[in-house]
């Protein structure tokens, strides 16, 4: 079986295409509790983001035991005679698919593997519940507000901090990105997989894997913790009110488990509201874990956009009233992931990666602009923007799926871009890449280039490197730049992926994470933006395992 290291990991890839006509009793391997904890455990960490804790599928697909246990010797399905069961499983989860299931044989033991293909052969756990009594429990005001600095009182240059997530080690590094000295790691949720900015640039606000959301004030000498809360058992995403009149008076915070979404005050993180998001798909069924994926502020409403993944949904939630919450509910397309802002601030791209669609929703009107076809399964992080020398305003994306970023043509408001209205709404360009796996790409209003990442491609020399457009001269193969190499870390036997882009405020740099395992050294690759060359590596042995990196100036004015 070939090795495929695209994410969007589907362990039944294999599988959901062979459908069953009906379900059989053969009874799963046995588990002891030990294992059967172990197994809940591996789930949640590597599993559960893509199949759904209640195993239906999304990203990945459908992993219930109808799906996964042994079929009798001869079942007839579809597509041919398939036996499925823990040797078949253990196959697919060491080596994944070619239809985007992730290699798991470097990173679980093959014990572990052994395990993880007996238990999701049995029933799933249902984790319990999450009320706002939970998350008032939970919360843990470590400073109430009067007691904060009303002032800066260090000298770090704020808006050029990094917010950089020490993935498996739990914490947050604040790096100045001036001096690129790491400022301080502080202890937060697990895996923390976004930090965003409150409208002041003061507070950091993150969300672990673990729905432990943590506010980090910027104005001690040294960074501090000053409040948390617990928003659910695993959670992706949070936004503050960034509205005028509304600046950090409010947090949101999405789950995946439960499916729900929060409201806190954004100053302590007291929690005010949760609403569920359970309910009917964009099909018209019904769907019990509908989770929330990306979440941002409007710029134009005292809204937040909130992306409910398996409904296909997206929710404007109007926080001028909440105690009197109203909701507008777009329909758009399935599964919906990532996104960001197109440059007037007006329309939120967001990718529905199972649909091979981008849908631009309009804030001001409340509507669905368009329903945009891409090429297999849209990745673009938040995205890039930039004004392509023949098709005006663009917004990009990359591809899981597809060895091509794609050019949205995207509507304005500006009278010199009038001319280009025929284009918008549809892929103008498609940047040839040297292979799939792109997960993010980014630009800066000063720079000429566009940087596009290729982590999850199964090849070393795509995966370990980045890419560079002429943003000038598209149809002009990209710069390689291999991150690994430049790193001047010595070669690892285990791919060390090279990811997310992220400028420094004055967009002249742009910085890599070179991601390796837990116990690698790994690194934060510094690239001056116009020579191409490593001004920068930051190695210290605290950089465990970097994935995302947030510049606190570009988060703050979405400079994407
Ligand atoms: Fe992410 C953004 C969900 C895997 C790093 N990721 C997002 C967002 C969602 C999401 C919903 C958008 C948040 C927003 O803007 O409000 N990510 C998921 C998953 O469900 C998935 C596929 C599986 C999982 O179990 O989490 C997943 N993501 C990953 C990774 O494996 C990455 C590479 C490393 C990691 O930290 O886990 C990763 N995701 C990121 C990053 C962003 C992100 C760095 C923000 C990018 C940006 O520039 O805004």
């Amino acid at each position: 079986m070939q090795k495929t290291r695209l994410i969007g990991s589907a362990l039944a890839m294999a599988i959901l295409p062979m459908a069953m006509s009906s379900a059989w009793a053969q009874e799963a391997p046995k588990l002891t509790a030990e294992e059967m904890e172990k197994g809940k455990q591996i789930y949640f960490e590597r599993c559960a983001g893509c199949h759904g804790v209640l195993r239906k599928g999304a990203t990945g697909k459908n992993l219930e035991p109808h799906w996964t246990k042994t079929a009798p010797d001869g079942t007839k399905l579809e597509g041919g005679t398939l036996k499925l069961g823990t040797d078949r499983l253990e196959k697919i989860i060491a080596y994944g698919t070619e239809g985007g299931m992730v290699n798991y044989d470097d990173i679980l033991t093959k014990e572990e593997i052994n395990l993880m293909a007996r238990y999701i052969q049995n029933e799933p756990p249902i984790p319990p519940e999450f009320s706002l009594k939970d998350m008032k429990d939970s919360w843990k005001l470590i400073v109430p507000v009067k007691d904060r600095p009303t002032k800066q009182m260090n000298k770090v240059n704020l808006k050029n901090v990094f917010a950089i997530t020490l993935r498996d080690a739990g914490k947050l590094a604040l790096v100045d990105g001036d001096t690129h000295k790491i400022w301080k790691i502080l202890d937060t949720g697990y895996a923390v997989h976004i930090s965003r900015l409150s409208a002041s640039g003061r507070y950091v606000y993150t969300v672990g894997r673990d729905g432990l959301t943590t506010i980090i004030d910027m104005f001690y000498e040294e960074p501090t913790t000053v409040a948390t809360v617990r928003l659910g058992s695993d959670a992706r995403s949070v936004d503050t009110s960034k509205f005028k009149g509304y600046e950090d008076k409010y947090l949101i915070g999405g789950t995946y488990w439960p499916p729900q979404y929060s409201i806190m005050d954004g100053e302590t993180l007291e929690p005010i509201k949760v609403v569920s998001t359970r309910g009917q798909t964009v099909d018209g069924e019904y769907h019990p874990e509908p989770r929330v994926a990306s979440i941002v502020a409007s710029l134009q409403k005292p809204e937040w956009v909130v992306n409910v993944k398996e409904t296909g949904m997206v929710l404007l939630v109007d926080y001028s009233d909440i105690k009197n919450l109203k909701t507008t509910t777009i329909e758009s397309a399935k599964f919906l992931h990532d996104g960001g802002w197109d440059a007037s601030g007006r329309y939120f791209m967001v990718a529905a990666n199972a649909s091979n669609k981008v849908a631009a929703v309009d804030t001001k009107t409340g509507k669905l602009a368009a329903l945009v076809d891409t090429a297999k399964i849209p990745h673009p992080g938040r995205g890039a923007n930039f004004v392509h020398p023949e098709f005006g305003p663009v917004w990009a994306t990359g591809h899981l799926g597809d060895a091509v970023v794609s050019l949205i043509s995207t509507a304005s408001d500006d009278p010199k871009f009038a001319k280009y209205k025929d284009h918008n709404w549809k892929v103008v360009q498609e940047l040839k890449m040297p292979g799939a796996g792109n997960l993010f790409v980014k630009t800066h209003p000063k720079s000429k280039n566009f940087w596009a990442d290729a982590p999850m491609n199964p090849e070393r020399e795509i995966a370990e490197a980045v890419f560079v457009f002429d943003k000038a001269d598209l149809k002009k193969e990209p710069v390689r730049l291999d991150v690994a190499k430049d790193s001047g870390l010595p070669e690892s036997k285990a791919i060390r992926r090279a990811v997310q882009p992220e400028y420094n405020e004055a967009g002249d740099e742009v910085w890599i994470s070179l991601w390796g395992g837990k116990t690698d050294q790994s690194a934060i690759v510094i690239y001056d933006d116009k020579t191409l060359k490593v001004k920068k590596v930051i190695t210290d042995p605290a950089v465990v395992t970097p994935t995302g990196k947030f510049n606190v100036y570009n988060t703050m004015h979405d400079v994407y």
